[in-house]
């Protein structure tokens, strides 16, 4: 009985509940169906951002338009998933942006270390005028964006040692996304960054083909990456967003109603994955600290001798990103610092 219980309590992280659907039903021609894609498991918060999309969208169009969730890369990683939206053969997807700045130079800007202090200060960028303008040149190439969410504040995890100053990463492997910007950064700190996809990486990690790798606390736990990794480190260097992407192929076969339904329906899965995600990321910590795993709080101290050996990674990506992109939101993030 109390294995049980202890297990339960381990296993399970307690999801908020999915808020009621509001608003009228959507009334227009045709019956559809959407294949929704993603990178990460059925118990993180990405998936219940999708599981409100699915309840708004199939409510609100009165079962006109049927939601499938393929959680876990079951139907490809970030960009294979991407690739498939531009081809027609997927409906939707919503990956990092990180792993699509070949495609869109621009997104680089959230690769940029340590960013925005606050959460709040990405909600700010993203919700406002800058976020919108990359919403509509994402929404070309076969792809229409629709919206954003949070992936979130990205953390170290490896098999070796406590890290807490960029001397301690000398030698270890870490997994970096596909994103030159984010080699960068493991390069300059005094590790061997190695690219691959988010598909691979339990394996990897499994096999010691690397050392860690980093992503925010409960991908750590959603993936298990626990079991493979001894020890942590709360860097929170990166701020990451998901940004939800609709197939063009698809898109320009629903009617103008359902377009701004599927576009509703991001805004506020968007909005709702925000709330799961910070809710439990303290908690997901705590869970990981219980399960045995060795996490190392930083002081500010420490934060900034990471902060200023990274610092030339903003000179080297000022031209690339654009300098004038980079100042705008930095400015927006100091305004949102004054509130
Ligand atoms: C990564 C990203 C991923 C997501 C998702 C799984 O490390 O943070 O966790 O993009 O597709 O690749």
């Amino acid at each position: 009985f109390i294995g049980l219980t202890a297990l339960g309590a381990s296993a399970a992280t307690e999801m908020p509940p999915l808020p009621e659907v509001t608003g009228d039903k959507v009334e227009a021609e045709g019956n559809f169906n959407i294949k929704f894609s993603i990178g990460t498991t059925k118990s993180g918060a990405q998936y219940r951002g999708l599981e409100y999309f699915e309840k708004i969208v199939e409510q609100r169009s009165g079962g006109d338009i049927q939601v499938e969730l393929f959680p876990g890369a079951q139907l490809g990683d970030d960009l294979q998933a991407t690739s498939a939206l531009q081809a027609g053969t997927l409906e939707m997807t919503m990956p990092s942006t990180s792993p699509l700045v070949n495609m869109f130079p621009k997104f680089a800007v959230f690769d940029l270390p340590f960013l925005f202090p606050k959460p709040e200060m990405a909600d700010a960028v993203l919700d406002g005028e800058i976020g919108q303008q990359m919403l509509e040149d994402a929404s070309s190439k076969g792809l229409v964006a629709i919206g954003w969410g949070e992936n979130g504040y990205r953390q170290l995890t490896n098999s070796q040692r406590p890290v807490d100053s960029p001397d301690d990463l000398e030698g270890l492997k870490i997994r970096t996304m596909q994103n030159e910007l984010h080699m960068d950064i493991w390069r300059t700190l005094g590790a061997n960054p190695t690219p691959m996809s988010f598909a691979e990486l339990f394996t990897a990690l499994e096999q010691g083909v690397v050392d860690g790798q980093e992503n925010p606390w409960i991908t750590i736990k959603s993936s298990k990456f626990n079991e493979v990794q001894d020890y942590a480190t709360e860097t929170n260097h990166v701020y990451t967003p998901f940004i939800t992407l609709v197939s063009k192929r698809f898109w320009d076969r629903l009617p103008e109603e359902y377009q701004q339904l599927l576009r509703d329906a991001a805004t506020k899965m968007g909005n709702y994955q925000r709330d799961v995600s910070r809710t439990l990321n303290d908690q997901i910590k705590q869970d990981l600290k219980d399960s045995g795993m060795q996490i190392t709080e930083l002081t500010d101290e420490q934060i900034k001798v990471f902060q200023n050996k990274l610092e030339p990674v903003y000179k080297n990506w000022r031209d690339e990103i654009g300098g004038e992109l980079i100042d705008q939101i930095r400015t927006k993030v100091q305004q949102a610092q004054a509130q």
